[in-house]
């Protein structure tokens, strides 16, 4: 009988738990392009290989520091990226220490428009999972492209809850551990 009375305690320990990392971890992670190379054509930095080395999710912030009188910052659909077409944009970012927040899964295309940059390597695709995963793989086709870049209908739940992932598992073992402890 007692065993049932701490698992009760458990169980509302963890409930708090899980509700009180949700409400802090809804803001999302911050990538900053190129870590400390930041947004540049010196060095030839890899912007696919930085990509591929992280995980972008809904909520998550994408920080743009360089030079604003060197460089900018692009958003451009998937043809225009590829071609480094830099004559439309989606939208355009000059402030040298821009902060992008995603609210839409799918590929986010970036490059800086300065003549010869983005045939340079300076350009960057932000490939965002959808944490509802309801939703097909999005693939690179042009109407999933436009899709993933329509403005969002709405922010949805999702974005709240996506933090809940690596952090809530962590505080469920430790709410884990304090309980067992107790006993
Ligand atoms: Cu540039």
């Amino acid at each position: 009988m007692a065993t049932l009375g701490v698992e009760t305690r458990g169980f509302g320990i963890i409930f708090l738990v899980v509700v009180l990392v949700s409400m802090q971890s809804s803001s999302g992670e911050i990538h900053k392009v190129g870590d400390s190379a930041g947004w540049t054509t010196i060095g030839n930095v890899d912007y696919k290989q930085w990509a591929a080395t992280k995980t972008f999710k809904i909520g998550d912030v994408i920080v743009f520091q360089y030079k604003p009188e060197y460089h900018n910052v692009m958003q451009v659909t998937h043809a225009e990226f590829r071609a480094c077409n830099v004559s439309s944009s989606i939208s355009t970012h000059t402030t040298g220490n821009d902060s992008i927040t995603i609210t839409t899964p799918g590929h986010h295309f970036f490059l800086c428009s300065v003549p010869g940059h983005c045939q340079a390597g300076q350009k960057v695709d932000i490939n965002v999972l959808n944490s509802a995963s309801t939703a097909p793989p999005q693939s690179a086709t042009p109407a999933a492209v436009a899709a993933a870049q329509a403005p969002a209908p709405a922010p949805s739940v999702a974005a709240p809850l996506h933090g809940l992932n690596r952090l809530s598992t962590v505080c469920l073992l430790i709410a884990l551990a304090l309980v067992s402890g107790f006993c």
